[in-house]
């Protein structure tokens, strides 16, 4: 269960790993459009490769609060040629960002070999294409749909209702034929949720790792921070980088940051401090 076979490039998860974030879309939040052109995306995944990231997660869809939804085709226009680029050009694992199975299957045959999925498979056939493609998948908790979520979120105890979503979507993914080694979780901070959901969630990350799937944690300069620093997106650097130090040591074994250097940095600090394998 420590090493995932990423479409046969191994992810070690014995320790934590960092997948740096590679936004191929001209609405991303926090890159706005900046690394829109394909030249640009790739020079900006070989600097996080550079810097030490685990894998690289690449999205055309945004999934922005408020964000409405991208075709099929555009979708495939922005990540295809950049997987298909970055998988003759480096070893590393190479995560599709998306919800549709139609992206998942051509993504994954350009050279992806894990999917991340913020709609946990909830697509029409995203079950099926995920079971036929045997690569790792990563079931995301969302209240709502991205469009609508942050509007008003409502839990009754956050962390048993996402504990309790996860649970149902690790076995409906297990009944289409996904195996269990190849199942990751993830809480979706910021996803249909309040600060005081997300801190909750925070403190009380390793709850999940009750469901025996490793723990993916995305909390890199989201607005959680802005909303409890009152920082805007380009000054969120530091308190992304001690999120991702503070769910590691709650239990994540991948962290999902758009910083990867500093991220690398840190987290060379914490397995220093525990050099254990689950950090005890
Ligand atoms: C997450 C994510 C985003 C997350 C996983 C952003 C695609 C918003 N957030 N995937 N994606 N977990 N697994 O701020 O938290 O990057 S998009």
């Amino acid at each position: 269960m420590t090493v995932l076979d990423c479409g046969g490039r191994r992810l070690d998860l014995s320790r934590p790993a960092v997948m740096g974030i590679l936004n191929v879309t001209p609405d991303s939040f926090s890159d706005g459009g900046v690394f829109l052109s394909r030249e640009n995306a790739i020079a900006h995944a070989r600097q996080m490769i550079e810097a030490g990231a685990d894998m690289i997660d690449i999205g055309g869809e945004s999934t922005r609060p408020g964000a409405s939804s991208v075709p099929a085709q555009e979708e495939l226009e922005r990540v295809l040629p950049v997987i298909e680029i970055l998988h003759g050009e480096f070893p590393l694992p190479l995560s599709v960002d998306t919800s549709k199975p139609e992206v998942m299957r051509a993504a994954v045959a350009a050279g992806a070999g894990f999917i991340n999925d913020v709609r946990a498979l909830r697509e029409v056939g995203a079950l099926e294409a995920a079971a036929e493609l045997q690569v790792p998948v990563c079931l995301m908790h969302m209240q709502g749909e991205p469009r609508m979520m942050q509007e008003n979120p409502v839990y009754r105890e956050v962390v048993a209702e996402v504990t309790d979503f996860l649970r149902v979507r690790l076995k409906a993914a297990q009944d289409a034929g996904i195996a269990a080694e190849r199942l990751v979780i993830d809480p979706g901070f910021g996803f249909g949720k309040t600060l005081a959901h997300n801190l909750e969630l925070l403190r009380g990350l390793d709850k999940l790792n009750c469901l025996g799937a490793p723990i993916l944690a995305g909390l890199s300069r989201k607005s959680m921070i802005g909303h409890a620093l009152g920082y805007p997106v380009h000054r969120r650097l530091h308190a992304s980088v001690a999120l991702a130090i503070l769910a590691v040591q709650n239990g994540a074994r991948i962290v999902r940051v758009h910083d990867v250097g500093p991220t690398v940095e840190a987290l060379r600090m914490w397995k220093i401090v525990y050099p254990g394998s689950r950090g005890e």
